[in-house]
């Protein structure tokens, strides 16, 4: 505890604009001894000396940066001071917009030294901001969220943990717990008693609830991590039906090697794109069969371990042979959620085709010629509505971060896991209640309640100089 506050008591800058030249560049500093501190290096507007009633709270002061080992002028610039607590770090704050020129920040950095300000560690302001109390763990996430955010969707998203969101989802997870562990070990105590019908249907709504609340967050994981890394979304099946034709179709490059000869593609072949703002990652896998090709052996154990893994997949066939047994087999293991058939080179039929989905009528399929490019868009556009949309995930408590991810993960375990116990004959109270509470103690982590310093180097190291 010691050693913390004399760590924030140390006055510190960092750059909060980006290096380089640039038409103004804000120094945030935060500690003690501000403003007074930086009192030989300003002057008035009109040089004269500064007095520190001059500089008025939250109002920004027009000064002369001087340079008092040469006596020269530095820069001219706007200084605004924010007293503690009601500043972003909760303790004293000063900025200094300058402008952006590197030199000017070169020297103002060293002068600054010279007067005991030391340069801010990556995450400082934010670190110190969240020991003083002034915001939790997902807050301090939301920011950095907010600043790496790579759409308007995560921005929007994260502004809304900004203000809270994500950390009243949870105040509300964590309360319902409570009480469920509470209950549990109130009710369960004499391990040789029966539970009570009653106390059992209780018990067992109160977690169900519980379980559906993680679960809620659960898909809001999936979704952010969607937005994050993007869909990723395999392209299976036989060779020679399409797949690396369509691949290129869908990319609108010529990135794969299209041949009329079976085992082709061995590799797995990946591109990002972007349809309607959504990014998404596609992968051209080889062709499914059996091989005495070592090589190629190897790119069909690559296809499947990436089948498996895969946000979903779009099983190409010819529409002439419809899909194997072995590919029906692999689409009801993948299951309506995860994969939609595509029945490829429909220019060789001799009508306009009519093709029904070889699965019923639930799994979707798209009827499409890479020949002719007829059919691709339906394609795009369906996966769209089938993939990006997460049932259950919910604006606000979307999570941006791995992190969050994990320990949503990890609390639904254990609540799962309690779950089971409760239900066997004669639930045994102590270990229903031991998996509430890790799974209370790992939600603590969210907000940081159970802020361990570990914690605190792994999310605010993260950040960058001046945040
Ligand atoms: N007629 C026709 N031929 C196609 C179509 N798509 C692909 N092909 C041909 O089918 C063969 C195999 O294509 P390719 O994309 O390499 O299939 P892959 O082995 O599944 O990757 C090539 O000769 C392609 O030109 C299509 O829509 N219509
Ligand atoms: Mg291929």
């Amino acid at each position: 505890m010691l050693s913390m506050l004399r760590e924030q008591d140390e006055l510190i800058v960092g750059l909060a604009t980006p290096a380089g030249s640039s038409g103004v560049a804000v120094l945030r500093l935060s500690g003690a001894g501000l403003p007074s501190t930086l009192l030989p290096i300003l002057r008035t507007s009109r040089g004269s000396a500064l007095a520190v009633d001059q500089l008025r709270p939250r109002t920004m002061v027009l000064v002369h940066i001087l340079d008092p080992e040469s006596g020269d002028l530095l820069d001219q610039a706007l200084v605004v001071f924010f007293p503690g607590p009601n500043s972003f770090t909760g303790e004293s704050l000063f900025e200094i917009h300058t402008h952006g020129s590197p030199v000017v920040i070169k020297r103002l950095l060293y002068l600054l030294g010279q007067l005991g300000v030391r340069i801010a560690q990556p995450g400082e302001f934010s670190r110190r901001a969240f020991l003083n109390g002034k915001m939790d763990f997902s807050r301090a996430e939301a920011v950095m969220a907010l600043i790496h955010a790579t759409s308007l969707k995560a921005a929007r998203e994260a502004a809304r943990q900004l203000q809270g969101s994500l950390a009243e989802r949870w105040s509300v997870l964590r309360e319902s717990l409570l009480e469920v562990l509470v209950q549990v070990e109130a009710e369960l105590d004499f391990s040789d008693e029966e539970l009570e019908t009653d106390s059992f249907m209780h018990l067992h709504g109160r977690l169900s609830e519980l379980l559906r609340m993680l679960q809620r967050l659960q898909a809001g994981g999936r979704t952010g991590r969607q937005w994050q890394e993007g869909l990723d979304i395999v392209i299976a099946g036989q060779p020679n039906v399409g797949k690396s034709s369509l691949f290129n179709a869908l990319i609108e490059r010529d990135r794969a090697i299209v041949t009329d000869i079976p085992g082709t593609t061995r590799d797995v072949n990946e591109y990002g794109v972007e349809w309607s703002g959504v990014a998404i990652v596609l992968a051209d896998t080889a062709g499914l069969r059996d091989s005495s090709d070592w090589v190629e052996q190897e790119g069909i154990r690559r296809a499947k371990e990436r089948i498996a893994k895969a946000d979903a997949v779009l099983l190409v066939y010819d529409v002439r042979e419809g899909i194997t047994l072995a590919e029906q087999q692999m689409a009801l293991e993948l299951g309506v959620d995860r994969i939609l058939l595509v029945a490829n080179k429909v220019d060789l039929l001799p009508a306009p085709p009519s093709v029904v989905s070889p699965l019923g009528a639930e799994y979707g399929v798209v009827a499409l010629s890479c020949h002719s490019g007829s059919g691709v868009d339906s394609l795009r556009a369906m996966v769209l509505e089938r993939f990006t949309r997460q049932p259950g995930a919910e604006e606000g408590t979307i999570l941006l971060q791995e992190r969050q991810r994990a320990i949503v993960q990890s609390c639904l375990e254990q609540v799962s896991t309690a779950m089971e116990l409760l239900k066997q004959l004669q639930p045994q109270g102590e270990l229903v209640a031991l998996h509430l509470r890790s799974a209370l103690q790992v939600m603590g982590e969210l907000l940081g309640e159970t802020h361990y310093d570990a914690l605190l180097e792994r999310i605010f190291s993260r950040f960058c100089i001046g945040k």
